[in-house]
């Protein structure tokens, strides 16, 4: 008998099912999931302006691929910069406001990634100082005249995910203000749903549902909820395969391989989207950058809870950042209009070269025109938020922010650091509440 013959048996199989869907990376894809990775690894070089992001190191340890020094030292780094808020013994560990829900989160996230013993004072302090935020967040939320969290549902999500992958118990009445916020459908973002949200929230109760030593009547409500995202979330598909939009999407798909939905054909179509964009260079944001890597790898955060690290490819070198080409270009035309609910408070047409940055451009304002623009930003881990125009700011628990959008009404899917408008594009800046 032909000694061949299995194989093509086996061809023939794919022939024949291989358009049997599966929520699986096709091949032929791993060389830009490693520049993906590398890409993800230059941004833990110091000497970058980038500032230090937790997501980042999970992203980079729920990779198949490592470089193990590299990861080490930004650990170490990232280990400075929160042991320096939470250097008192553990008895004393009362609420502070800094750092937030989320921040806390990804800290505790990022010691699981390291398979770090978590029987040391800070590791402590760290569960005790989430527990404390996550119990003040629901306090606001009964508060009558507040009732929304101190933070936002993405946040308190990610702060019952953090504590679960590390099999901490979580007081189920934390566990039952998620519920009810996703039962009320509160999980919001710019007047929409929250597929972010939805997804992190998922992720959070997959991993409940795997914990022991709660009471019996929870688990019937979190096979309940989970079902339900998993709805909500495959709904939001639009006909480009994107979940939400492109960026929800990393989450998206990574609540979808938790919750082993990979035979969804939606998945497939989900993860064919994301593989189309980054081809094209759509993903410029580390933080995306950083949830997309682990999909990238059929892997998502719930994946921390069992990591080995001793195991994976300790094969990747790290280049050294690479500045942006910026040759001389021809000038474009985009108007800013910043505006308050009944007045323009500034707007100008400005002459700025093709391929700025929305930052750039209002850099350049500031000094451009009779009348300049001012502003200011502050630094988050998805990049510069615009925070302040005009002078006009929120006030310190005010929920209002600068609103984007291309004229007439188009909400951008970018903040101003990523975000390159097009010639004669009107950018209008909004101050609402959110
Ligand atoms: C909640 C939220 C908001 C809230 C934040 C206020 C609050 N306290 O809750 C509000 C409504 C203000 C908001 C606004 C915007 N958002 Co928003 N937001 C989120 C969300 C759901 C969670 C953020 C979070 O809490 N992270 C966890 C903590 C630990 O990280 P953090 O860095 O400390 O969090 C802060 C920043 O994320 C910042 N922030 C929120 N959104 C954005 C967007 C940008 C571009 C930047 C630089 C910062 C930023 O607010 C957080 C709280 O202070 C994320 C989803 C996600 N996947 O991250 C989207 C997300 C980050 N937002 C997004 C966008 C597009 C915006 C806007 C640009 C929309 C617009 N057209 O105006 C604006 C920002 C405009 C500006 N002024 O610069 C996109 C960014 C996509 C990308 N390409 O990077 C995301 C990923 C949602 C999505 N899938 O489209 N957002
Ligand atoms: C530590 O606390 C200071 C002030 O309270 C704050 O500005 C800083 O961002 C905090 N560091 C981290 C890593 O959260
Ligand atoms: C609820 O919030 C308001 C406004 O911040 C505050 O004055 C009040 O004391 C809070 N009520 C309770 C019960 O905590
Ligand atoms: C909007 O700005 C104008 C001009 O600065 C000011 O007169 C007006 O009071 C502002 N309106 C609101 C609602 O803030
Ligand atoms: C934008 O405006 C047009 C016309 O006024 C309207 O039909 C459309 O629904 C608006 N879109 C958004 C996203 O608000």
């Amino acid at each position: 008998m032909d000694p061949r013959w299995p194989w093509v048996f086996l061809l023939l199989l794919h022939i024949l099912f291989g358009s049997v869907q599966q929520c699986e990376i096709p091949r032929g894809n791993s060389q830009a999931i490693r520049s993906l990775n590398a890409e993800l690894l230059k941004l833990t070089v110091a000497e970058t302006s980038e500032e230090l992001n937790p997501s980042i190191y999970l992203g980079l340890r729920l990779s198949d691929d490592h470089s193990l020094a590299r990861e080490s030292q930004y650990l170490q780094r990232l280990h400075a910069a929160f042991q320096s808020n939470a250097s008192r013994p553990p008895s004393e560990v009362h609420y502070q406001e800094h750092p937030g829900t989320g921040r806390l989160a990804l800290n505790l996230l990022a010691l699981r990634a390291a398979c770090q013993n978590m029987n040391t004072i800070t590791g402590k302090q760290l569960v005790t100082q989430l527990k404390l935020h996550l119990e003040e967040e629901m306090k606001q939320i009964d508060n009558k005249s507040i009732a929304h969290p101190v933070t936002n549902y993405y946040q308190y999500s990610l702060g019952v995910l953090a504590l679960c992958v590390h099999s901490k118990k979580i007081n189920e009445r934390v566990i039952d203000k998620l519920l009810h916020a996703e039962a009320q459908s509160k999980f919001r973002h710019i007047r929409g749903l929250s597929v972010d949200t939805e997804a992190m929230a998922g992720l959070a109760f997959a991993c409940l549902k795997r914990a022991t030593g709660y009471t019996p009547e929870l688990a019937p409500k979190l096979d309940h909820v989970v079902n339900r995202l998993k709805k909500k979330i495959l709904r939001a598909q639009t006909s480009e395969g994107a979940f939400g939009n492109i960026y929800s999407s990393p989450l998206a798909v990574q609540f979808l391989i938790a919750t082993r939905s990979s035979r969804e054909p939606k998945c497939a179509n989900g993860v064919a989207a994301l593989l189309r964009s980054l081809e094209q260079g759509g993903f410029k944001n580390s933080l995306i950058m950083s949830q997309l890597l682990p999909v990238l790898h059929g892997k998502s955060y719930l994946d921390l809870a069992g990591l080995q690290c001793n195991a994976g490819r300790d094969s990747l070198e790290v280049g050294t950042p690479s500045p942006k080409p910026r040759g001389p270009s021809q000038p474009i035309s985009v108007r800013l209009i910043v505006e308050n609910s009944t007045s323009h408070l500034y707007k100008q047409l400005l002459q700025v070269p093709l391929g700025a940055s929305l930052l750039d451009i209002l850099t350049a304002a500031r000094k451009l025109g009779h009348k300049p623009l001012s502003f200011e930003t502050e630094e988050t881990l998805s990049g510069p938020l615009l925070t302040s125009m005009m002078g006009l700011k929120a006030q310190k628990g005010e929920r209002k922010y600068w609103k984007i959008l291309r004229a007439p009404n188009t909400s951008l899917r970018e903040g101003i650091a990523d975000y390159i408008p097009r010639n004669r594009e009107n950018i209008i800046f909004r101050f609402i509440p959110w």
